[in-house]
C-alpha cells in the first residue's frame, strides 16, 4: 500500500547534540535533498552533501536513501544526518514541512507505516517499543525475542493446527447424518487436548516476562521511627529520603528505581503507621497502604528496640492483609529473646546488613524472574488473548461432535481469532491506536 504523505520528524532527542538523524518517509522522500540543492544518492547509498535554504549554507549532512520496498517503513525512506544544533533542525524542519505533500509525521507513525506494509508484526512493534522503553539488559533481551518471534512462532503453529481441527469438524457437519467414526472423534479430541496443554503450561509463567517488562514494586511498610526510610537510603545508596528521629517524618510516598537482578524495581518508602495523627499524615497513612496493596512484594520494618513491636507487627499486618518479608531493624540496640522465624534481623545503619537485604529482595524477585528466559507472554494483551484461546477451546471440547459438531466449529473459529489478534491478523484496527501512542514521534 501506499501513503500519500510524506512524513518526516527528528528521530533524535531535542536538544544540542553532535549529530541528528531526520527521517522521512513516503512518495517524495527521494525528492527531499533537492528541497535543499542537493542531490540523492543512490538507493542504499549514502552521500555528503551542503545543504541550503537559497544562497546560505545550513549544514554539511550525510544523506542515505532507501527505495521501497527495501525500507524499514516500505516506503522510499530518506535520512539526513546533520548536525545536531536547534538553528539546522529548525530549518531544516521549515523547510520540509513548507514543501507540498510533506508533514510532521504523527507519534509512531513510521512504525505504523511499517506494520501496515507488512514488515512488522503486532508482536514486533511492541518489541521495538520495549526495546525503546528498556532500562534493564533483562528488558532488552525479552523485547528483542519478543521481536524474534519468541511468542509468534508457538501461537502461529497452535493457529494452523486449530485451523486444520476446525476445517475437519466443518467437514462433518456436511455429513451430519452419518456417523462420525470413533477414531476420528478420539484423534480430534487429542488434538485439542494437547492444544489447550501447551496453551495452559505458557500462561503458567508467574507472569515472569510481563513483570520483566513493567518491573515490580517493592513496598516498605511500618510503624512511625521503624526505620523504613534509612533502610530506602541505605538500598538506594544515598539519601533519597529523609530521615530523623521524629516519629512521622516521611508524609508521601519515596519511590527509587533500582536494577535488582534484571528487573527494574521500585521501592517505596511510606509514611509510618500510627493511629493518632493531622490530617496531612493521615493522608499520607492512607497512601502507604494503597500502594503496598498495590505492591508486587511487601516488607513490614519493625523496631526491635521498641517495647511494642510484636504488637506493632500483629496489628500492621492484619491491616495489610499481607506482608511478604518482616524485617526486625535496629537490632544494634540487642536482639530481642524470641523473634519470629522467618523474620529477617538487620540494622539499617549497617552496610552489610544492607547487602543482605538486598540480597533478600532479589530472591524474591527471582521467582518472578527465574523463567524469563522462557517467559513469552510480555503483555496483560497476550495473556487475555491466550486465555480467551484457552477457554474457547475448553468450550469446544465439551460439545458433542457427533451432535451439534457446528456448535465445537464454532468455538474453535473464535479461538483461532483469539490467537490471531496476538500477531494482529486479526481485528488490528482498535489494537492500533493503542499501541502507537505510546511510540515517540520519529519512531
Ligand atoms: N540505632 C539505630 N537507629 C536507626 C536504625 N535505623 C534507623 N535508625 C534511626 O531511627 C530513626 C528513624 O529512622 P527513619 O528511617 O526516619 O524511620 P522511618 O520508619 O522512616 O520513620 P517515619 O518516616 O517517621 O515513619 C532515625 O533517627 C534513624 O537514624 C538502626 O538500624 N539502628
Ligand atoms: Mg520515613
Amino acid at each position: 500500500m501506499t501513503s500519500v504523505d510524506t512524513i518526516f520528524a527528528v528521530a533524535t532527542p531535542p536538544g544540542r547534540s553532535a549529530i541528528a538523524v531526520i527521517r522521512i518517509s513516503g512518495p517524495q522522500a527521494g525528492i527531499a535533498p533537492k528541497l535543499f540543492a542537493a542531490n540523492c544518492p543512490a538507493a542504499g547509498q549514502f552521500c555528503l552533501a551542503r545543504l541550503r535554504a537559497g544562497d546560505q549554507v545550513i549544514d554539511e549532512a550525510m544523506i542515505l536513501f532507501m527505495a521501497a520496498p527495501k525500507s524499514s517503513t516500505g516506503e522510499d525512506v530518506c535520512e539526513i544526518h546533520c548536525h545536531g544544533s536547534t538553528a539546522v533542525i529548525q530549518l531544516i524542519l521549515d523547510i520540509l514541512a513548507s514543501a507540498a505533500g510533506f508533514r510532521l509525521a504523527d507519534a509512531g507513525e513510521f512504525t505504523r507505516r511499517a506494520f501496515l506494509n507488512g514488515k512488522m508484526d503486532l508482536l514486533a512493534v511492541e518489541g521495538l517499543a520495549d526495546v525503546i522503553d528498556a532500562e534493564t539488559p533483562n528488558q532488552l533481551f525479552q523485547a528483542w525475542s519478543q521481536i524474534d518471534g519468541a511468542l509468534r512462532g508457538p501461537v502461529s503453529r497452535w493457529r494452523a493446527d486449530l485451523i486444520s481441527v476446525a476445517a475437519q469438524l466443518e467437514a462433518l457437519i456436511d455429513f451430519a447424518d452419518e456417523d462420525l467414526p470413533d477414531h476420528v472423534e478420539t484423534r480430534l479430541r487429542q488434538h485439542t487436548f494437547a492444544l489447550i496443554t501447551d496453551i495452559a503450561t505458557i500462561l503458567d509463567d508467574n507472569r515472569a516476562g510481563e513483570l520483566v517488562r513493567d518491573g515490580v514494586v517493592v513496598a516498605l511498610v511500618g510503624p512511625v521511627n521503624a526505620g523504613k526510610s534509612t533502610i530506602l537510603n541505605g538500598l538506594a545508596g544515598r539519601a533519597a529520603a529523609i530521615v530523623s528521629d521524629e516519629a512521622g517524618t516521611t508524609r508521601d510516598i519515596v519511590s527509587v528505581r533500582l536494577d535488582i537482578n534484571g528487573v527494574p524495581t521500585s521501592i517505596l518508602d511510606t509514611a509510618g503507621l500510627r493511629d493518632k495523627t493531622g490530617a496531612v499524615e493521615a493522608e499520607g497513612i492512607r497512601r502507604s497502604i494503597e500502594a503496598a496493596q498495590h505492591a508486587n512484594i511487601v516488607v513490614l520494618v519493625a523496631d526491635a528496640s521498641s517495647r511494642h513491636w510484636q504488637q506493632d507487627i500483629t496489628d500492621i499486618s492484619d491491616h495489610m492483609g499481607r506482608v511478604d518479608l518482616l524485617v526486625l531493624n535496629k537490632i544494634d540496640h540487642g536482639v530481642p529473646a524470641t523473634v519470629p522465624a522467618d523474620a529477617m534481623l538487620i540494622s539499617a545503619k549497617d552496610d552489610t546488613d544492607i547487602t543482605k537485604l538486598m540480597g533478600r529482595l532479589g530472591a524474591m524477585i527471582i521467582p518472578h524472574n527465574q523463567a524469563y528466559n522462557n517467559a513469552i507472554i510480555t503483555r496483560l494483551r497476550h495473556r487475555q488473548s491466550l486465555r480467551d484461546a484457552h477457554d474457547a477451546l475448553s468450550a469446544g471440547l465439551a460439545h458433542d461432535f457427533h451432535q451439534a459438531p457446528e456448535l465445537a466449529a464454532e468455538d474453535f473459529r473464535q479461538a483461532a481469532t483469539a490467537l490471531g489478534r496476538i500477531t494482529g491478523d486479526v481485528d488490528v484496527e482498535e489494537l492500533l491506536g493503542q499501541i502507537f501512542s505510546s511510540f515517540c514521534i520519529g519512531k
